[in-house]
């Protein structure tokens, strides 16, 4: 209650921050994208993790201003990096169903856009298995209008929703992100790797016949990683690659010669 009331100030008390972290090629370890995550520290309780905060922002329906912001602020971000760095760099924004769900999500991405002077490729939507399944009538029409726009689309957390793997085919996404529990299962006996890594390599499969690209996500070792680009996997996250990074860090670790 004392969170959820915080909350509500959140945004205009200057309380809210993004965090970066690096999507990185598994050959040689260069970045590729940089996948935004929201942060919010307050003056006395602290910092609240998005695993806390965003739950309450999904059932209050703050989650429709909280995302607008992060998306608004990333977009802003890309921007500069790309005036800086003279790349195009790419930021990945999670978005939730909730958002998503809105009858004008596609003009609140269009005006951040716009806001922000970005071009639409250099903006990338992670929506997960769940929020496309729910009514896929309605997602099927925002996300072709998502495309027209030339944003990106990734699939969150992808191995954990009940979901057809028909509609990787039959919708325009770009980027599937193997959810961390497999990759964690990889390296755990008593888990089961083989399903671990039937499961990624069926992915890999799917995603190559369909020309999408492969994340792994969660990347805790080397032994992981190792496993991952064995199994044809060219693209990964994780702390082993790289923490969620501050601006300036993550500006460096895009420069940064491989
Ligand atoms: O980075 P972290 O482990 O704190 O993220 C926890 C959860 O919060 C993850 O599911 C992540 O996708 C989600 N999250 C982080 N930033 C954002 C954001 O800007 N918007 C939305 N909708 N979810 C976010
Ligand atoms: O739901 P989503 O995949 O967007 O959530 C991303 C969350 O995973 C973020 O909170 C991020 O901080 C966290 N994360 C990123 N890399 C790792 C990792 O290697 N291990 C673990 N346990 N969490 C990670
Ligand atoms: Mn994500
Ligand atoms: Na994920």
């Amino acid at each position: 209650k004392q969170v959820e009331r915080a909350l509500t100030q959140a945004m205009t008390a200057g309380q809210l921050s993004l965090m970066y972290q690096p999507i990185c090629s598994l050959q040689d370890g260069v970045v590729r994208k940089l996948e935004t995550l929201l942060r919010w520290t307050h003056p006395t309780l602290g910092s609240i993790s998005a695993a806390e905060f965003i739950p309450i922002a999904e059932n209050n329906g703050q989650i429709i201003p909280l995302g607008t912001w992060a998306l608004r602020a990333a977009c802003h971000q890309a921007r500069r990096w790309n005036d800086i760095t003279g790349l195009a760099v790419t930021v990945s924004v999670n978005v939730s169903p909730l958002q998503f769900a809105q009858a004008n999500f596609v003009d609140v991405v269009r005006e951040a856009l716009e806001e922000a002077n970005l071009p639409a490729s250099s903006l990338e939507i992670e929506l997960t298995e769940g929020a496309v399944m729910r009514r896929i009538d309605m997602v099927k029409v925002c996300l072709r209008e998502l495309q027209q726009l030339g944003v990106k689309i990734a699939i969150d957390d992808f191995g954990t929703g009940y979901s057809s793997l028909s509609y990787l085919r039959d919708l325009p996404i770009n980027c599937i992100k193997i959810d961390q529990s497999f990759v964690r299962d990889l390296s755990t006996p008593r888990r089961a790797p083989q399903f671990a890594l039937a499961l990624i390599e069926a992915v890999i499969g799917i995603a190559d016949t369909l020309e999408l690209q492969v994340v792994a996500e969660g990347i805790e070792t080397r032994k992981q990683l190792e496993m991952l680009r064995d199994l044809g996997c060219t693209l990964g996250q994780g702390y082993f690659l790289s923490r969620p990074l501050a601006e300036d860090a993550a500006l460096e670790a895009f420069v940064a010669p491989a």
